[in-house]
Formats: structure tokens, C-alpha cells, sequence
């Protein structure tokens, strides 16, 4: 056995710990994954030997740098921007960027630690990388957004690029956010090129994006429930958030003949016993997306329904669950609770959204539990194949890339089945997820030696 801090799970977790002080969100993430690695590294020297564990748990880089911009009343303002590059062996660092005053170091380090596997898992040729800011979009004009927006791009600008690094949106970050900084960085650069996805139709972008985390969420889903023999048709769904991944996972439940019973926000959640149909639905994107308003509003238009402010929706009963919303929502109580109540599927929407108590929980009781790095990876998924569709400079039609979607999401279940497959008809997604995900970029790195 080489000198190494990989000899067990708690050593290398004692290190990670002390490189990384005061970034409990990145050890989390690293321990969810190491647990899972260090099982299947037990008997493949080469893993320990080359530190390949700890090579992807150290980022590339962490580009730091200030961003000010002029709020409409004239005053200075100033925030901390981001970008994460954590590891681009099989391909350019690609994940999103998040503006949210949550945004530390670590949460974007987690964030992108976690995109590094999940990219793998799509098996398109992407590398894993995150950005953001402490940047509060809430209360803001368009045009203070617009100006942060460029003054955000005047600095990342010389960090990204079409073969290099291609940020697209996450919270707080969509379609306007992903124009005012596609606009700035064409016009410093005087590059027209796929440097960011998430673009609008008419400047690149690709059909199925803005609905495909969502969407790729419940097929997911719905592939696991496949291996019970069960499908959506009557089945009650409980989810969390009300952004792009939470309406478009909601939506495509409705689809497939489920029933949504809650949405929520950060202020608390709604339950509508009568089922949040694509009316609501609509409403809902319209209310939140378009006029950021507050979710508790739901129950005005909607009197069927009920506020629960301050609440997290987990104590619903529900036969499946879908945590759409940020890191940390469902906690090991939480994930008793649902398993108590009899539900069956969980499939996360979110990034990290169960704590490890949580992923405990679910693992202990065996049910299908599919973490954000398999069935949210939908997202980065017809990113990539926008990124492909700018390279080739033209739009592929909206039926082959659902059915790409489809497909690709298919094909990370079958590879959480090949590693996590642990008999009598359980299937650990985690493990399968960690193990598929960190493979593939394992090799690679072999093939490169020390670099
Ligand atoms: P949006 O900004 O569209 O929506 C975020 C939703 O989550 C809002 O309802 C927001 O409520 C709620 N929320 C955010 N932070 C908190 C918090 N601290 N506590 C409670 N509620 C909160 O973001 P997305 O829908 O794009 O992202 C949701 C999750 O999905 C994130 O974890 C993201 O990383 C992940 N994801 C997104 C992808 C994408 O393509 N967009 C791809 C893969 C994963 P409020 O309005 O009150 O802030
Ligand atoms: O977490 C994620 O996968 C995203 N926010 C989407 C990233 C992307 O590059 O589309």
C-alpha cells in the first residue's frame, strides 16, 4: 500500500476536514461520495497510489473576485464573486451559476465536486465546474440585475470559453440573467460562440432546455419505479420549491398521471388536497418566475390549498418525493417522517437537498432513492447537447431531443443499476451513482499521469 491519506475512509476524511476548514457544505459532499468510493477502491491499488480520490476532492482552481455594480439610487454596491473549476478530465469545466445570498466558497466547491460525477453520468464530454455570487436578486430592478449581470461578466469572461469552461443558469440565474451575460461577454470579446448554455431560441439555445431538469427528475422517477413494476398513474407527489426544476418536475408528474400536492419557497410550503394542476402550474411560473412574488399567495387564487409558513412540506403523506429546492431542505427527521408515511420513490431535483442523516435514512429503509447527481442531471444533460448543437451551428427539433433526454436519462439509471445493484431487488443509486460517475473520470485522470 503506498503513503498515502487514502488508507481508510476516516483518515482521508481527517484531511479533507483540515484542508478545508469552515466548508461544511464541500466535506459533506465529499464524505457522501467517499463513502461509497472507498468500498469499491478496496481492492484497486492504482486509485490509492495515484490519490485520484483526493486529486478530485482538491478543485482545479477557485477563481475569487469583487463585483460591483450601481444600485437605481446611486449608492455603490459591492459582492464577491465566483468560479470553481474542479476537475475538466474528460472535458471543459460545464455546470451552472447561482446568485444567492446563501453563495459561499464552499457551497460553490460542493456544488461543483458533485457536477464533476454527474457530468460523467450523462456520458457526454463535460468537466465539472460551478460559479456564483452573494449577489440578492430579490428586490431588484431589471436594470440593477442587467448591471450586476455585466459587471459579473466583465470579470469571468477571461476564465470561460466554448472549449474551456461554459457556466449556464441555477437559482436565482435563468433565461434574462443568461442574456445579460451572454450580451457582455460578446461585446467585450467580440466572440459570438456556445460559452454559455441556458441561451435563448433565437440566439443559440436549445429547445427543452429551461424544462429539462425537471422534466429528466421524473423520468428518472419513473425508471425506478419501472423496476417495481409501478408508474406515476394515480400516484401522490410532494415538491419542494417553485423555480425551474420544482414546475417542470411538477408538470411532467401531471403528465404521467400523478398528483402534485405541494410547492414551497423559502418562506414556507403550499398543500392543495385538489392537486396542483397545469393551470396552477402556470400560475405558479408566471407568479414566481416573471413577477417574483411569494408562493404563500397561492392560496388566494387557489382556496383549495393551505400556507404553512416557515414549513418544509416533508410531513405531507405521499406515495413519491421530490426536493426541488436547495442544499440541506430534507433532514434526517424529514426523510423518517416520509418513510413513515409510506413513501416509496424519492427522486432529488436539487443539489444535495438530504443531509447525510437523511441519505442514512433512506438507504436503511431500502426505498428508491435517487440522489441529485443522477436524477437532476437532465439540466447539464441538453446543455450539453446545446453545446454540441452550437458547435455544428445548427437546432436539432424538440422530438429528438426529448428523446435524447429520455435516453440519456435511461442510461444513468442502467449505470446506478450496474454499480449499485445490491440483490434481492435493492438498488443502492447512491452507491451505483458514486461509483459510475467517479469511474469514468478516475480513467481518465490514470491515462494523464501526475498532472
Ligand atoms: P430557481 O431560482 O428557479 O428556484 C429556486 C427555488 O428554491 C425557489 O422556489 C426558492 O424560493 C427556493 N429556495 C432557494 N433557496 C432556498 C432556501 N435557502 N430555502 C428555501 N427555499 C429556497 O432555481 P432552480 O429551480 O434552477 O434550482 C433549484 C435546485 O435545483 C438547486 O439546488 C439547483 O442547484 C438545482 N438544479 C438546477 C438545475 C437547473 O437546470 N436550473 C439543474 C440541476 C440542479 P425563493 O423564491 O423564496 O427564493
Ligand atoms: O446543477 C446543475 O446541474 C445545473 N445548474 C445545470 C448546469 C448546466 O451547465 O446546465
Amino acid at each position: 500500500m503506498a503513503v498515502t491519506d487514502h488508507v481508510d475512509l476516516n483518515g482521508f476524511m481527517e484531511g479533507v476536514k483540515k484542508r478545508n476548514p469552515h466548508q461544511p457544505e464541500f466535506v459533506q459532499a465529499v464524505q457522501e461520495v467517499a463513502e461509497d468510493i472507498f468500498e469499491f477502491m478496496e481492492d484497486k491499488e492504482e486509485y490509492h497510489s495515484q490519490q485520484i480520490l483526493r486529486r478530485i476532492a482538491e478543485p482545479d482552481r477557485v477563481v475569487s473576485f469583487r463585483v460591483c455594480w450601481e444600485d437605481d439610487a446611486g449608492n455603490i454596491r459591492v459582492q464577491r464573486g465566483w468560479r470553481v473549476q474542479n476537475n475538466n478530465a474528460i472535458g471543459p469545466y460545464k455546470g451552472g451559476i447561482r446568485f444567492h445570498p446563501s453563495v459561499t466558497e464552499s457551497v460553490l466547491k460542493f456544488l461543483a465536486f458533485e457536477q464533476t460525477f454527474k457530468n460523467a453520468l450523462t456520458g457526454l464530454p463535460m468537466g465539472g465546474g460551478k460559479g456564483g455570487s452573494n449577489f440578492n436578486p430579490k428586490g431588484k430592478s431589471v436594470r440593477e440585475i442587467m448591471r450586476f449581470c455585466q459587471s459579473f461578466m466583465t470579470e469571468l469572461y477571461r476564465h470561460i470559453g466554448a472549449d474551456i469552461d461554459v457556466p449556464a443558469g441555477d437559482i436565482g440565474v435563468g433565461g434574462r440573467e443568461i442574456g445579460f451575460m451572454f450580451g457582455q461577454y460578446k461585446r467585450i470579446t467580440n466572440n459570438f460562440t456556445g460559452v454559455l448554455t441556458g441561451k435563448g431560441l433565437e440566439w443559440g439555445g436549445s429547445l427543452i432546455r429551461t424544462e429539462a431538469t425537471g422534466y429528466g427528475a421524473v423520468y428518472f422517477l419513473a425508471n425506478m419505479l419501472a423496476t417495481k413494476d409501478e408508474d406515476l398513474v394515480g400516484k401522490t407527489a410532494v415538491i419542494s420549491g417553485s423555480g425551474n426544476v420544482a414546475t417542470h418536475a411538477a408538470e411532467k408528474i401531471v403528465q404521467l398521471g400523478g398528483k402534485v400536492l405541494t410547492l414551497s419557497d423559502s418562506g414556507g410550503f403550499i398543500h392543495d388536497p385538489d392537486g396542483i394542476t397545469q393551470e396552477k402550474i402556470n400560475w405558479v411560473k408566471e407568479h414566481k418566475t416573471h413577477r417574483r412574488g411569494r408562493i404563500e399567495e397561492y392560496v388566494e387564487a387557489f382556496p383549495s390549498a393551505t400556507f404553512h409558513a416557515g414549513k418544509t412540506p416533508w410531513g405531507v403523506p405521499c406515495d413519491v418525493a421530490l426536493p426541488c429546492a436547495t442544499q440541506n431542505e430534507l433532514l434526517g427527521e424529514d426523510a423518517k417522517t416520509l418513510v413513515a408515511n409510506g413513501c416509496r420513490a424519492v427522486s432529488e431535483g436539487a443539489n444535495m437537498p438530504t443531509d447525510l442523516d437523511g441519505v442514512h435514512t433512506f438507504k436503511h429503509a431500502k426505498i428508491l432513492y435517487a440522489p441529485g447527481k443522477a436524477s437532476n442531471a437532465g439540466g447539464v444533460a441538453v446543455s450539453g447537447l446545446e453545446m454540441s448543437q452550437n458547435s455544428e451551428r445548427r437546432s436539432w427539433k424538440e422530438d429528438e431531443l426529448q428523446q435524447m433526454l429520455k435516453d440519456i436519462m435511461s442510461g444513468i439509471h442502467d449505470s446506478c443499476i450496474r454499480y449499485g445493484d445490491q440483490g434481492g431487488g435493492y438498488i443502492d443509486y447512491v452507491k451505483g451513482a458514486n461509483i459510475a460517475g467517479f469511474k469514468k473520470v478516475a480513467d481518465a485522470m490514470l491515462a494523464f499521469g501526475v498532472v
